[in-house]
């Protein structure tokens, strides 16, 4: 027995000594932004405004466009409450928990001074966790529902774990991790005060859900990045980057879900379009490109090197795909550590397919001494404004950039 974990504790020893030699120097470089010409905002054709003094605006993880009803659904929370209780950063302050985690209804075609008029989604009838009735709010997306006014949303909830002994949330969630679940809510009309919950998604495979993306054209099945993997907490939770235990789940309505991609380092926020998933890679640049097939399997098409530490991909009307990149890595945990005065650098990014169907990507924004930007996790470009829309997880304001005429 000590033999044995004499063994596996020196191939677990050879195993991070090869993964520190080849990940660590490419993190490091993306880490600290070396070799790269990190630009000023200035140096690119747009108008950025923060909206920064409302509440209800903060720490918008995730955000998804209704192209048909032009409202912007946005995944918010409550800055320092991120701080305290956020599973996939390892928080677990439960006493700091937001209490006012919400989808806002932003009405991007209704200006109302600097920012727009938007609801506050309430949720009726959804009971939380232990009747608590909250969200605790990551990933977003959408679907507009053909030939109706009403969308479907799909969100990630990361909520605290029940203990059955007890039948009380577990008082060390440190100890046991979240409970994460996709909650699916459907939201009727674009003046609607509220949100109907549908359907928990609760599943093994879903583990440390960072974002979700529709499969196809429906809510009923959709694909989910366990960032950390299965490991919610411990050794291999925190070493997750450089062992590459990220993974990707499928689930469909009624069939449950399943894992169909593995060894991926730090997935976040992906996105599906035309038939293809694109899974970013926050520790290691790049965007890994799948064929989506039967019953949610992927096969691996492309891989698109781009040497920025990358977060949420959204696409637009056009099939254009926007990344939120971190020129420095290092500086998004200043943000978290800080998130009232932090002015971590960002950039946006495009990727585009090429008449020979390979992506080619570019940089449409940047702001290096984080002027404007929140320490953007989520990038949206409005095809039809050209406006870009930014947020961030910690951030307490979004930012709307108005393309310069
Ligand atoms: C947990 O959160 C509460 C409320 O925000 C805060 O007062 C407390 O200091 C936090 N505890 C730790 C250990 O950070
Ligand atoms: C997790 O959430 C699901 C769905 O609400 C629930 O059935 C399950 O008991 C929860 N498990 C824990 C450990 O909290
Ligand atoms: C690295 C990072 O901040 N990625 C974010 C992408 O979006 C998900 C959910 O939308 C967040 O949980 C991640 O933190």
């Amino acid at each position: 027995m000590a033999g044995l974990l004499l063994k596996l504790g020196l191939s677990l020893v050879v195993l991070l000594a090869v993964s520190f030699q080849v990940l660590l120097k490419e993190m490091v470089w993306l880490g600290f932004g070396i070799g790269k010409d990190i630009q000023p905002l200035s140096d690119f054709p747009y108008d950025c405004r923060r909206i920064d003094d409302d509440p209800r605006l903060q720490a918008c993880e995730d955000m998804w466009l209704s192209e048909k009803t032009r409202v912007l659904y946005l995944a918010c929370s409550d800055s320092i409450a991120r701080t305290r209780w956020l599973p996939n950063n390892h928080n677990w302050n439960l006493t700091g928990r937001s209490q006012r985690d919400a989808i806002i209804a932003l009405q991007i075609d209704a200006p109302a001074g600097k920012s727009f008029e938007y609801k506050v989604l309430q949720t009726p009838g959804y009971a939380g966790t232990l009747g608590d009735g909250l969200l605790d709010l990551t990933g977003l997306t959408g679907i507009d529902i053909e030939g109706e006014d009403r969308v479907e949303l799909l969100v990630v909830n990361s909520r605290p774990s029940i203990d059955s002994a007890t039948g009380l949330l577990f008082p060390d969630q440190a100890a046991v991790g979240g409970n994460s679940t996709v909650e699916l809510f459907e939201v009727r009309g674009p003046r609607a005060e509220g949100m109907t919950h549908v359907h928990t998604f609760a599943d093994a495979s879903v583990t440390t859900p960072n974002n979700v993306a529709l499969a196809g054209g429906n809510s009923r099945e959709f694909y989910t990045t366990n960032d950390h993997g299965p490991y919610k907490v411990g050794l291999k939770s925190h070493l997750n980057m450089l062992i590459g235990s990220g993974e990707v789940a499928f689930c469909s309505l009624g069939k449950g879900c399943k894992r169909v991609s593995k060894g991926h380092k730090f997935p976040n926020g992906l996105a599906q379009h035309g038939g293809s998933l694109y899974v970013p890679g926050s520790a290691v640049g790049g965007v890994q490109v799948f064929r989506i097939g039967e019953d949610g399997d992927l096969t691996k098409i492309e891989d698109i090197p781009i040497d920025y530490g990358l977060d949420n991909l959204s696409v637009d009307a056009n099939g254009d795909l926007y990344l939120a990149a971190f020129p420095k890595g290092v500086e998004i945990f200043k943000a978290f550590a800080d998130p009232f005065n932090a002015r971590p650098p960002s950039t946006v990014i495009r990727i585009r397919k090429g008449d020979d169907g390979k992506h080619t990507w570019e940089k449409v924004l940047e702001d290096a001494h984080g002027e404007a930007l929140p320490g953007s996790t989520t990038a949206l470009h409005d095809a039809k404004t050209g406006r870009l829309f930014l947020s961030s997880v910690i951030s307490p304001f979004i930012t709307v950039c108005e393309p310069r005429s």
